[in-house]
């Protein structure tokens, strides 16, 4: 026998050789031994999955090294703590990472097989809504790339976010079934799972004098971790993604299966199971359902409980927890771990409080992704006491503490004091988790400078006053890996060929290029790649929706979430402008350049405002895109089910992106850094990162327009009246009155009418105000794009000076600023 500290036992699987040889030996093994069939009647399916576990074979090795030495070597590791990863394909980025993908393609072409069909296969793990489950994906990657100690913690839903289809024009919601036919990249331990309790009361006892409370709940699941590869950048380094999974525990349905109610048992377990069973759809718009609040304790606890067994040796020093971990918040969906970590600490470890306390507020930091008051989330204290009665508790003291010391150093101004308690009193008793995050973290920061700044002044200016310092900036950023390298790979080439490799993780070298931008040569290149980036992307939309895309349009790009604060309906009423501009022949035809405007957007199932707008969307796309007077000027594109995937394709063939949201409104955008970096140029507002792209690129090569923050807040004191602006312009009134009069609804006046009595009678967000001087810009960008050649140059310039929106750079920065962690080996 071979005893498990043999030096062969210890020494992890060596990698398969990084020939196509090599790899053909290790594809063809996994298809007979992992899939049980031969090449020759393989499925596509087969063939992928063995594609995918050839990778993993590479990977593994690497990746077993890197888990034991962080359980060797003590260094601070970053647990990210986030209830969303929207991850898009792993094929591609994994076989990237490990260097493979020459030799993959290869390989494969010696088998008869095309790697473009096998990676057509993979369906995309949707398991976030948008930009923050979007960052936590771009971090995660950044951290291994830097070869960082990181976990990602989070919850493997069993249906990702919907898949969206038009029906008549509006949206319709069908599961995501991702998991249907099994994931290739994930490895199950169900040996390693964790019970996680719910419910119940609390008591208190006396343990040897010391009085202390416990929790005696009343059900528990059990979380069983998934584990996921993320490997570094071709650095050898491979961290790990750990998602949870709910399934009922033994012990809880035999009790009631034993009792002899097999219905009531089966009915427990698809209790127990539904807490990971699907993603809430909903993004900026927390709904407060039980549901998720089991999910957020759900996949906290467990990962708490994780740190403990896994990371820790078992007589570590409570006290020295600051040294060895620190929870990063993804917004306050995870905050409940802070009385989770707690309550292990006192109830559990038997700490003292207030020893307990001090190693928490060095344990976590909290990111907030929003200034939306309405995303904010808040607990119900009567929900969160049934579902976490000594969670409850915690926070109750937490925050008695908290407002002692606001009491000593604001005095008794008991406004304030409301003003600041964790707990809300209306218009029920509730718990602020931002708040609670903010009182537990050792820093608070936002996504963008224009975003912190607000959060500071505005959002919680209190507390900006009671903890100087915990407020800070951390500017988002994106992986260049996924979203140029990969997404990108003609302009990649281009780049490559221009600087050298270096780049990809190095992004600010990207500022090489600027003198690239004088070569009448280079600038031919650039834009050839941008027309093949187009025909790429028209070859995907005819094949997946039977679009076509016309030659030399400019493609107009607008992809979000549909929301209102992020205005789809002002590019809609451009569309209508424009159109309405043409068939009434006050503008010429000639005078307009010819553009695609292309959609995509999610809205959340029961936002109804945002459904309409996307069936407002079809509606001018059919009525323009069949109207021979436009025919060859104007195309609307709106594919459904909008998602990392069509990203990759949509995003590098853009000439224009649109990120217009009201000032103030959205957080960062992350977009809008995609864009910039593949070569589009940005129509936006003073907003997000919006501010800091047009700092870097220059008023020159970015379209502004449109009130900022103070104007919007100054027009908001003196009474915003939307009908004054649309009274004051022409255009604006005859395109709101071509919806109203049914032009895009065969004549139905009320179809669209809820749409347009909320602009000229409510609009919260400022459509109308800023309208006038959206058309404004968009009229330069008309006439930007008549010159070619100095477009492409400034969109050039785009790509040179967007280096500083890589999310290294900003995992450097929490690095640095948050966490004090460093790279290990
Ligand atoms: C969702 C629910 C509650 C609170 C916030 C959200 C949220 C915010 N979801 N996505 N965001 C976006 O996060 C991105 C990454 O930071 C930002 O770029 C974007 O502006 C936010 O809207």
């Amino acid at each position: 026998h071979l005893h498990p500290t043999h030096p062969l036992a210890l020494a992890p699987v060596a990698a398969p050789p990084s020939t196509v040889d090599g790899f053909v030996r290790e594809f063809l093994l996994n298809l007979n031994s992992g899939r049980g069939v031969t090449l020759s009647n393989a499925s596509a399916t087969d063939k992928y999955f063995a594609l995918a576990h050839t990778v993993r074979d590479y990977l593994m090795a690497r990746w077993l090294e890197d888990l034991r030495r962080q359980r060797e070597v003590q260094d601070k590791g970053v647990a990210y703590l986030s209830a969303e990863y929207l991850l898009g394909r792993q094929l591609d980025n994994n076989l990237l990472a490990s260097g493979l993908s020459e030799i993959a393609e290869e390989a494969l072409a010696a088998c008869g097989i095309d790697l473009d069909v096998l990676r057509q296969q993979e369906v995309e793990p949707g398991l976030g809504n948008g930009g923050l489950g979007r960052l936590a994906a771009c971090f995660i990657d950044s951290l291994a790339t830097m070869g960082v100690p990181n976990v990602g913690y989070g919850i493997r839903y069993e249906y990702g976010i919907f898949r969206q289809t038009f029906v008549d024009g509006q949206q319709a919601e069908q599961p995501d079934a991702w998991l249907s036919l099994g994931s290739p990249w994930e490895f199950a331990h169900p040996e390693g799972a964790q019970t996680i309790a719910f419910g119940g009361h609390t008591e208190t006892y006396d343990d040897e004098g010391v009085p202390r409370s416990r929790w005696i709940p009343a059900w528990n699941v059990q979380a069983v971790p998934y584990n996921y590869m993320v490997p570094g950048y071709q650095n050898g380094r491979v961290n790990t993604l750990r998602l949870w999974s709910a399934v009922a525990t033994n012990s809880f349905d035999l009790r009631v299966f034993n009792s002899g109610d097999y219905e009531e048992a089966v009915r427990a377990q698809t209790y127990a199971e539904n807490i990971s069973k699907v993603l809430y759809p909903e993004d900026s718009t927390p709904q407060g359902k039980e549901l998720r609040l089991q999910q957020q304790y759900f996949f906290v606890a467990a990962s708490i409980r994780d740190v403990f067994d896994v990371m820790l040796p078992a007589d570590f020093e409570l006290t020295n927890l600051p040294e060895r971990i620190i929870f990063q918040l993804n917004d306050t969906h995870p905050v409940i771990a802070v009385p989770e970590f707690m309550r292990v600490l006192v109830d559990e470890k038997k700490m003292d409080w207030d020893a307990a306390w001090a190693v928490t507020q060095q344990c976590f930091a909290y990111t907030c992704h929003t200034l939306l008051p309405e995303a904010l989330e808040v607990w119900p204290v009567e929900l969160l006491g049934r579902l976490l009665p000594r969670h409850l508790e915690i926070i109750y003291r937490i925050n008695e503490d908290f407002l002692v010391a606001v009491r000593e150093k604001f005095g008794d101004d008991e406004m304030r004091i409301r003003d600041m308690s964790i707990i809300g009193e209306h218009p029920v008793r509730s718990v602020r988790m931002a708040y609670l995050a903010t009182v537990a973290g050792a820093k608070v920061n936002g996504v963008a400078e224009l975003h912190s700044q607000l959060l500071r002044d505005k959002v919680l200016p209190d507390f900006n006053e009671f903890y100087p310092g915990k407020f800070i900036n951390v500017t988002n950023g994106v992986t260049p890996r996924r979203f140029v390298r990969l997404s990108n790979p003609s302009l990649s080439g281009l780049i490559t060929d221009a600087l050298g490799t270096g780049w990809v993780t190095d992004l600010e070298r990207l500022r090489e290029l600027e003198a690239y931008a004088e070569d009448p040569e280079f600038r031919t290149q650039f834009a050839e790649v941008k027309a093949a980036n187009k025909r790429l992307l028209s070859d995907v939309l005819r094949e997946r929706d039977g679009f076509e895309v016309s030659d030399g349009h400019m493609l107009d790009v607008m992809v979000k979430r549909l929301h209102e604060y992020k205005r789809q309906m002002l590019k809609v009423l451009h569309i209508v402008t424009t159109y309405e501009g043409i068939i009434s022949g006050r503008v010429a035809v000639g005078d307009v350049q010819p553009r695609t405007f292309i959609f995509g957007a999610k809205a959340a199932p029961g936002y109804v405002m945002a459904k309409r707008i996307i069936h407002l969307i079809n509606a001018v796309g059919s009525v323009v895109n069949n109207d021979p007077r436009v025919e060859g000027k104007l195309k609307v594109l709106f594919p459904p089910n909008y998602n990392v995937t069509l990203a990759e394709r949509v995003i590098p063939a853009a000439d224009l992106s649109e990120q217009i949201s009201l000032a103030g409104k959205e957080a960062s955008g992350t977009g809008n850094m995609k864009f910039a970096l593949n070569g589009a140029l940005t129509i936006g507002t003073d907003d997000g990162a919006n501010v800091e792209i047009r700092e870097l690129v220059g008023d020159d090569n970015f379209f502004l327009f449109g009130m900022s923050e103070p104007e919007v807040e100054s027009l908001w004191a003196k009474g915003y009246k939307p009908s004054s602006f649309y009274n004051a312009d022409s255009g604006l009134r005859r395109s709101l009155d071509l919806i109203a009069a049914g032009a895009f609804s065969g004549g139905d006046r009320s179809m669209f009418e809820p749409i347009v009595s909320n602009l000229l009678y409510d609009d919260r967000f400022m459509v109308l105000a800023d309208y006038s001087a959206y058309i404004g810009a968009q009229a330069k960008v008309d006439a930007a794009y008549a010159d070619q050649d100095a477009w492409t140059r400034s969109a050039i310039l785009n790509v040179a000076r967007c280096g500083y929106f890589s999310s290294d750079r900003s995992m450097r920065d929490y690095i640095e600023r948050i966490w004090h962690t460093a790279p290990s080996f």
